[in-house]
């Protein structure tokens, strides 16, 4: 009898263990930030980037237009960085990684060639 004492003593720490390691993983589907330089110099363009920047899994998308700082809240289960700059470079606009290529920048509006040295308006 004393021997199964033991053997449940031993099998409750253990499961007692797992279950205080599982709940240290970090929680699925939480978001994380992400912070990065996109250029750009208008209300306009806060559209476009804030608009690409949504791809799915992202929870929150807010580009400031004075300091070109992007802030995304993502799920990394559902997508990543690569993803989300891809796509703000396919709007026609350069990320801290991953410029837009030549082709895409053709395709915004005047107002908003920030490679020609425009003033933020
Ligand atoms: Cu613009």
């Amino acid at each position: 009898m004393k021997k199964l004492t033991i053997l449940f003593t031993i099998l409750f720490t253990v499961l007692l263990s797992s279950t205080a390691s599982f709940s240290q993983e970090p929680e699925k589907g939480k978001a994380v930030k992400l912070e990065f330089k996109v250029d750009g110099v208008c209300d306009m363009c806060k559209t476009v980037i804030e608009n690409a920047a949504y791809v799915k899994g992202v929870k929150m998308a807010s580009w400031d237009k004075m300091s070109g700082n992007m802030t995304v809240m993502y799920r990394p289960d559902k997508t990543n960085e690569d993803a989300i700059r891809q796509n703000i470079a396919k709007a026609g606009y350069d990320t801290d990684k991953l410029k837009a290529t030549d082709e895409d920048y053709a395709k915004l509006p005047n107002c908003c060639k920030y490679r020609d040295g425009l003033e933020k308006h």
